[in-house]
């Protein structure tokens, strides 16, 4: 595409556009209409880092296992009529050349995790680790950042193999380039932007959803042309991450986070969609509303049995009191407006991961610390591998050990501590720490022999909240007196001290009351505290933007409050396990297989 613009001058006809929604443009403002968000998602993502691994065609069909699941099928896979999540026996029948490679696994003893071929037959003493993943995924993304321009990028992680972009800023810079007449001072923010001239546009690398009528396809506006330079950088990141890492990807492009996430999976695999303005409305009329992010869960469920229908088509009749009449104003003025693809979330890098959990269920008993302390090893250094996933923005506050003695039905025992604030975080700190909330309930109970053992780092902040409170703990305690120096009872050093004298302890009975939650469910319990913190989060976040924007919109124009999105659901982004077909968040797939692999282990044991 290359074409001068008229001068305004001329009577050519206006654009729908002014030059307040391009200097928003420039300032990624959630209020531009001329916006341009991008998702990126890996295609089979474990699959890919395997088959690149092993040096295999991507014709060979391959899955991913873990222990008797295959949690990840390449694209060749699928042709043979395989699904994404299946099965491996299964997998194995209906696709007998199928290559089946197992996740990397940390083992009892052993101080990494390691692709072993017997990872199967060690159910019992073998826990999956995502590790390798993780470092592709982090590869992938340092290429991205490298080959996105500019120095302020909006980048948002949403998975371990899918990231938001907001390329408003780039896309305007681009813009500017190419059409310097905008660079000058306007007449006025409120006047209309030139209509671009002949303004053709190749879409060739891209599939796009747009209003067919002729009409809509030669009104070219500002809009197109926008997204049409987000396309041109999303394929040169998709061709950077291709030439570097050898991975595919998807994409999808539009001007918000929800049609962008709906477009990336449109055209799978390797392939890039961008749904142009004119094309949102048609485009999301051929998906379930359960399909939009923010009605996956609850309130999906609750608008389809109050209307009897899943269809965004149907939803569209709906008046808006009526809908609000049946789930309530603020929920109705969100889900009116997001099946209209209306919709102003922001790309975000703050992640609202609550806590990180490292769990075994042992199929042979632990009997006594020093067993228990390899298992603490690895739970400290998985943890400690997620941790630095978040890129190493988040620190968590406290430390806790939970277990239970008498089977998975058992009360579990839990005891937390703090984690001071002026250590260095690292695997041995959590060791310690651990060990020592451990033998502190030892000493208070019957602790052996031990069924499960699981380490969570809770209560994660922002790592400049952290320094913070860093310095105002220093400054108390040189006013008090100094941290102990001595080593305690348990043959740790000061920092354990802090532990012992600061322990919270709970101790859960589910036997008392079968509504509370054992550690067996800790999978499930965990998720939906994080999602509850991660609703406050979100609507933090969103006041936040609306706030801000309304004070500091250029000229101070005001610009319109959005209504809230709703809550982050249970379940919302979850993966559906394939044993039982709960919702699984991804960051805890692992860590619920493997659990479902020990129940298994021992109910046939
Ligand atoms: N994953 C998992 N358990 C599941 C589903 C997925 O561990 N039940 C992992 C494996 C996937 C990765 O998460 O490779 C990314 O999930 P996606 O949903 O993006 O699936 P894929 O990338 O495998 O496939 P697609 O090409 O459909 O994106
Ligand atoms: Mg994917």
């Amino acid at each position: 595409m290359s074409s001068p613009t008229s001068s305004r001058h001329d009577a050519q006809p206006q654009s729908r556009f002014t030059f307040r929604d391009l200097r928003l443009l420039g300032q990624s403002s959630v209020n531009s209409p001329l916006r341009v968000i991008t998702l990126i998602d890996f295609d089979c993502f474990y699959a890919q880092c395997e088959s690149v691994r092993l040096g295999l065609s991507p014709d060979q069909p391959l899955g991913v296992q873990q222990f008797k699941h295959v949690i990840a099928m390449n694209y060749a896979g699928r042709a043979a009529g395989l699904k994404k999540v299946v099965n491996a026996e299964e997998a194995k029948l209906k696709c007998p050349s199928i290559v089946l490679q197992h996740v990397p696994t940390w083992r009892e003893g052993d101080t990494t995790w390691r692709y072993r071929d017997d990872a199967l037959e060690h159910m019992d003493i073998d826990k999956s680790s995502l590790d390798y993943y993780r470092l592709q995924s982090k590869k992938a993304m340092a290429v991205l950042k490298q080959t996105l321009p500019g120095d302020r990028q909006l980048i948002e992680k949403a998975g371990i193999d899918e990231t938001y972009v907001d390329l408003s800023g780039p896309v305007h810079q681009e813009l500017l380039k190419r059409f310097p007449e905008f660079v000058t001072e306007p007449p006025s923010l409120d006047a209309h932007l030139p209509l671009p001239i002949d303004p053709l546009l190749d879409w060739s690398d891209t599939a796009v959803e747009e209003d067919t009528s002729d009409e809509a396809r030669q009104h070219v506006d500002w809009d197109d042309i926008a997204l049409h330079i987000g396309c041109e950088l999303v394929k040169s990141i998709r061709s950077a991450v291709q030439c570097e890492l050898q991975y595919t990807c998807s994409a999808g492009i539009a001007r918000n986070k929800v049609v962008a996430k709906l477009a990336a999976g449109h055209n799978k695999p390797n392939r890039q969609t961008v749904v142009r303005t004119c094309g949102i409305e048609p485009f999301l009329q051929q998906y379930k509303f359960t399909k939009i992010r923010g009605l996956g869960a609850k309130l999906g469920r609750q608008v389809s049995k109050a209307f009897e229908t899943e269809l965004v088509s149907d939803l569209l009749n709906v008046p808006r009191a009526t809908l609000a009449s049946k789930i309530g104003s603020s929920s109705a003025a969100w889900v009116y407006n997001v099946i209209r693809g209306i919709e102003y979330s922001e790309v975000t890098d703050r992640t609202q991961l609550k806590s990180v959990l490292s769990a075994k269920t042992f199929m042979v008993s632990l009997q006594d610390i020093s067993q228990a302390e390899k298992w603490l090893y690895i739970f400290a250094a998985d943890i400690m591998g997620r941790l630095e996933d978040l890129g190493g923005d988040r620190r968590p506050k406290t430390v806790a050990v939970h277990l239970q003695v008498n089977g998975p039905r058992a009360p579990t025992r839990s005891k937390q501590g703090p984690i001071p604030l002026g250590a260095k975080l690292d695997t041995d700190l959590l060791l310690k720490l651990s060990r020592d909330l451990l033998l502190a309930l030892e000493k208070e109970g019957a602790t052996w022999p031990l069924v499960t053992l699981s380490v969570s780092v809770n209560d994660l902040v922002d790592v400049e909240r952290g320094s913070r409170a860093v310095d105002s703990l220093f400054a108390a305690a040189g006013k008090t007196s100094p941290l102990p120096s001595s080593r305690n009872s348990n043959g740790w050093s000061s920092n354990a001290k802090v532990v012992d004298t600061k322990v919270v302890e709970t101790v859960k009975d589910t036997r008392a009351n079968p509504k509370k939650r054992t550690l067996f469910d800790l999978g499930f319990a965990q998720q939906g505290s994080r999602n509850e913190h991660m609703s406050k989060k979100v609507r933090a976040i969103d006041n936040l933007t609306a706030k801000d924007e309304a004070k500091g919109d250029i000229n101070g124009s005001g610009s319109p409050l959005h209504e809230d999105a709703p809550d982050v659901e249970d379940g919302e982004g979850a993966y559906d396990c394939p044993t039982c077909a709960r919702p699984v968040p991804a960051s805890d797939v692992l860590e619920h297989l493997d659990w479902h692999a020990a129940v298994e282990l021992s109910e046939n044991g």
